[in-house]
């Protein structure tokens, strides 16, 4: 046990992050952190200028104590879907899913991360609800419905 202890210890001292792990292990077992617990909120779709292309956008809470992982987005009202990336001048798939740290808000939004929805059907109306299925690492997956709103439409809050 003493010989445990000191390797906890020269391992809290390189990693910080140990350090709660290590005050755990006595007579009772390491307290794990608790499990991510995800909420979507927010959810929209600026009204695309074709029903060929549209993007939707959504704010991701974590309030567990762990983090979890966005893989895909997809709707069952559009042909395809794609994870994007957008950049001042061009946008690009996103690989690899998307972080989503606990105690934390994880924005798609305008200038930032989109899901780009190809082929929707029925073509989008303002005020029509569009399906967005979040596929998580550790959650599973939580089904939102995207509301149709203006081009110009921002989300405040
Ligand atoms: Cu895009």
């Amino acid at each position: 046990m003493k010989r445990a202890g000191l390797l906890c210890a020269a391992g809290a001292g390189v990693l910080g992050v140990t350090l709660a792990a290590c005050a755990g292990s006595g007579s009772s077992p390491a307290k794990a952190a608790s499990p991510a617990k995800i909420s979507v909120s927010g959810a929209y779709v600026p009204m695309p200028a074709s029903p060929g292309m549209a993007v939707a956008y959504f704010v991701i809470d974590n309030t567990g104590g762990s983090a979890d992982r966005l893989l895909a987005v997809s709707s069952p009202d559009a042909q395809s879907s794609e994870m994007d990336q957008s950049t001042a001048t061009s946008m690009s798939a996103i690989s690899g899913g998307v972080d989503v740290p606990a105690h934390a808000s994880t924005a798609f939004a305008r200038d930032g991360r989109h899901v780009m929805l190809m082929g929707l059907d029925p073509s989008p109306k303002l005020g029509r609800k569009v399906e967005l299925r979040l596929s998580f690492q550790h959650s599973g997956t939580v089904t939102v419905q995207a509301t149709v709103q203006p081009l110009t439409y921002q989300l405040t809050g």
